[in-house]
């Protein structure tokens, strides 16, 4: 019988022993969590090494890690042997789990793609480490209550954690105010490769009991105790935009300071700066390094023109999002009173542009005197990315295109990925085992190996075993749900999925569009074959009512259903608490349908689509993001496509003419739309709230809900139809497990480092 953890002869027994003086069956779950944070950390520092001389640097205001054990102990190989030393001791891996609090770095699916994009750099072997900030509160955790969602504060450092306090320590300065930086590091292991480094910047005065219960309101300009208390502060008044921009602002100013000192200590002379660093800047929220890297280079005695050349030969930037509310646009004035050391930068880097170039629509400072952050990375990067086919298409002819026409050597696309060590192999072990045991583990190291599946697609043996799998992760869902929230699902139910950041471009309202289609259809007496559980998590920013509005809309919904024995045998909707990377890792592999509905060109990417398709659910979409890749790599057949085109979208928004009041008028559509006020659901929720969301539907409706709903609710009934005929239904749940491979967050990374890095 093993009892220890033999691979680094460190043994678990004898920390146990050290630390509690006990044997391991006598330890409690948290003893033994934090006995295996001691020994994680031991078998990943063994794996840090300086190699190669460049380096590469993403920062990212957002690292959406998730719990980090069970994937720490994937990744260093001893997974197995620890699960089977607890289960020897009377103990489970999954319960210590449990005792794991999850870092909340992060928002959505831009924060989770970093953290993708970490592990598949360390598992590659390429030397990059990531770069942002120590949030105490991270975003907020949501809580329901009276059918409307509350934030509620969600603090997440613990005194022993993965985070290691670091020496290094930086005085930041901000006009006339100056902080204390210290830096955390968090170990990312590769899959039985490297490990590297999340840097996470924090200020050494921050003051966590300044927040409110809330978890969002706190005094917002007492900067050197609220600094790092939380992701995305509210930004409705000029306090809470001045505090982001001191947010960004220390993690670029620590971050450009860190990548110099390192590669001075390798020996660059700063000159020869490309040859050591390449940073990858995640969206706009780090844009300010180019400024600081400029103001640090010439206060290095390099000229401002070289020192320009310099930076964009070792920045990169990638965009996320065509939406403008998303695209930081800063008033100068604001740069000013936190910044000031940099405003003189910008004005150069915009006199440059404008000395070159006639068109307004490049220049970095508009005539409002605000400074599009977007067009400092275009302009100073040599690289600019977006993140799957489609957006790519549409930065250049569209949303970008003025820029494209200026530099279209820069312009490339590196459709984004997931890491199949958190999103296969610890959320599905069962099915990772299944694979391995059709296929061999070839595929953990080489995504695209799931090819070899397609011998199996008409074996119906194999067809009735992923079916048995997908059955019992159903009802792994099922029992935790019930723990959780005290809900009960029928796992031999259909399960509809749709799980991401509450936004109307999303569209969750024209899938509660079709909740209220099912309930009128139940009522008439249509009753589905198989009944059908509706699962949706999201959160909505604090700020954003209308989205409130919609979770408010869907948790009525909720309980409407659950109080009418007439539906409820056939038709169940859930909302899932404060939806998060744990959360995800039990709904994604339960998943029958993934709901990827978004209004087509407005969803860049999407990187849940991709872990559904991998667990072996069928999309149901628009062409939209990365939806498209999937569709031709699994075919027509093997997906679910409805609503307009992207082309016909963006026509309709140049245009201007699409009225939303028209769709409304077909009685079909009124009657769906209606129902938000109906009397039913008036007496469980909010007549202001369902009143204002009936309102912007009719005379808004900017995501076009209502162009795409009849298509939608078609479309989503023939793939109920088609869930009854089970075998055709596993053989597509296959061809899409087979054709995930190129949705490897590595497949991404290595054309990130070919392309753009050069390690
Ligand atoms: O980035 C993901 C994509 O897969 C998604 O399609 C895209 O919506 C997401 C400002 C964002 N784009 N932009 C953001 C988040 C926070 C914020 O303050 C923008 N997130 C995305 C990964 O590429």
């Amino acid at each position: 019988m093993k009892t220890y953890i033999c691979k680094e002869d460190i043994m678990l027994k004898d920390i146990c022993m050290k630390k509690y003086n006990k044997e391991i069956k006598d330890c409690t779950n948290e003893e033994i969590y934090f006995a295996l944070l001691d020994m994680t950390k031991k078998l990943a520092d063994g794996k840090v090494s300086e190699e190669g001389q460049k380096k590469v640097y993403y920062i990212s205001a957002e690292f959406l890690i998730g719990k980090l054990l069970s994937n720490n102990l994937i990744n260093l190989g001893v997974f197995d042997e620890v699960k089977q030393v607890l289960a020897e001791n009377g103990k489970s891996i999954y319960d210590i789990e449990e005792v794991e609090p999850e870092p909340s770095l992060g928002n959505g699916g831009l924060g989770r793609l970093a953290a993708c994009f970490l592990d598949s750099m360390a598992t590659l072997g390429l030397h990059g480490d990531g770069i942002g900030l120590n949030y105490h509160m991270g975003l907020f955790k949501q809580v329901f209550e009276n059918n409307y969602q509350k934030e509620t504060a969600n603090p997440w450092i613990e005194a022993d954690s993965w985070l290691e306090k670091t020496d290094v320590t930086n005085t930041i300065t901000f006009g006339n105010l100056k902080v204390q930086s210290r830096m955390y590091d968090i170990d990312v292991t590769g899959y039985e490769n490297r490990t590297n480094k999340l840097h996470l910047f924090d200020i050494e005065s921050v003051d966590e009991s300044i927040m409110e219960p809330d978890g969002i309101n706190f005094d917002k300009t007492d900067i050197a105790k609220n600094l790092t208390l939380c992701l995305y502060p509210d930004d409705s008044d000029e306090a809470g935009n001045l505090l982001r921009i001191y947010q960004q602002y220390f993690m670029v100013a620590n971050g450009a300071k860190l990548i110099l000192d390192e590669a001075k200590a390798k020996g660059s002379n700063l000159h020869d700066l490309a040859d050591y660093a390449a940073v990858q800047i995640n969206d706009t929220h780090p844009s300010m390094v180019i400024p600081e890297f400029i103001r640090l280079l010439t206060a290095e005695g390099i000229s401002f023109d070289e020192a320009t050349e310099i930076v964009t030969e070792v920045c990169a930037y990638t965009n996320h999002t065509i939406l403008a509310e998303a695209l930081e646009k800063w008033p100068l004035a604001y740069l000013e009173k936190v910044v000031p050391q940099l405003v003189p930068i910008i004005k150069k880097l915009d006199e440059k542009v404008r000395n070159r170039y006639k068109d307004e629509s490049v220049y970095i400072i508009d005539k409002d005197q605000r400074v599009h952050m977007a067009h400092i990375d275009i302009h100073y990067s040599h690289s600019v990315n977006g993140v799957a086919y489609l957006h790519t298409e549409i930065l250049k002819d569209s949303e970008l295109n003025n820029f494209y026409k200026i530099y279209p050597e820069k312009f490339n696309n590196k459709t984004n990925g997931i890491t199949f060590r958190r999103w296969l192999l610890h959320c599905n072990e069962q099915l990772a085992a299944y694979i391995t045991e059709l296929i061999g583990d070839g595929y953990k190291k080489d995504a695209e190996k799931l090819n070899d599946l397609a011998k199996f697609y008409d074996d119906d043996a194999v067809l009735g075993r992923i079916m048995d799998i997908k059955k019992q992760n159903k009802v792994v869902l099922k029992d935790y749900l019930k723990e959780t929230q005290n809900i009960d699902i029928d796992e031999n139910s259909i399960f509809d999925i749709q799980v991401k950041r509450l936004h109307e471009y999303k569209r969750q309202q024209m899938n509660a569009l079709w909740v209220i289609h099912k309930y009128f259809d139940i009522k008439a007496g249509n009753l589905p074959k198989t009944p059908v559980t509706v699962i949706f998590g999201a959160k909505a920013a604090p700020a954003y009512t209308i989205a409130k509005d919609i979770i408010h809309l869907i948790l009525c919904l909720q309980q409407l259903i659950d109080n009418d024995p007439e539906v409820n045998p056939y038709l169940k909707v859930v909302m899932i608490e404060n939806y998060n990377v744990s959360k995800a890792a039990k709904i994604i592999p339960a998943c029958d349908i993934s709901e990827q509905i978004s209004l087509a060109s407005k969803e860049a990417s999407g990187t849940g689509n991709m872990k559904f398709m991998l667990n072996g659910a069928l999309t149901l979409g628009t062409r939209d993001g990365a939806n498209v890749e999937i569709g031709e790599l699994v075919g027509e057949d093997n997906i679910y496509f409805f609503g307009e085109s992207s082309e016909a979208v963006i026509d309709h928004y140049a245009k201007a003419d699409y009225v939303s009041k028209d769709y409304y008028e077909q009685p079909e559509i009124k009657k769906l739309v209606d129902f938000i006020v109906s009397d039913e659901l008036l007496e469980i929720g909010q007549k202001e709230s369902l009143e204002r969301l009936h309102n912007e539907l009719i005379v808004k409706d900017w995501f076009m809900t209502l162009l795409d709903v009849e298509d939608y609710i078609k479309t989503k009934e023939g793939v109920l139809v088609d869930y009854e005929d089970r075998k055709t239904w596993a053989k597509k749940a296959l061809v899409n497990i087979s054709k995930a491979g190129f949705f490897s967050s590595d497949r991404t990374i290595a054309e990130y480092n070919k392309d753009i890095w050069r390690l």
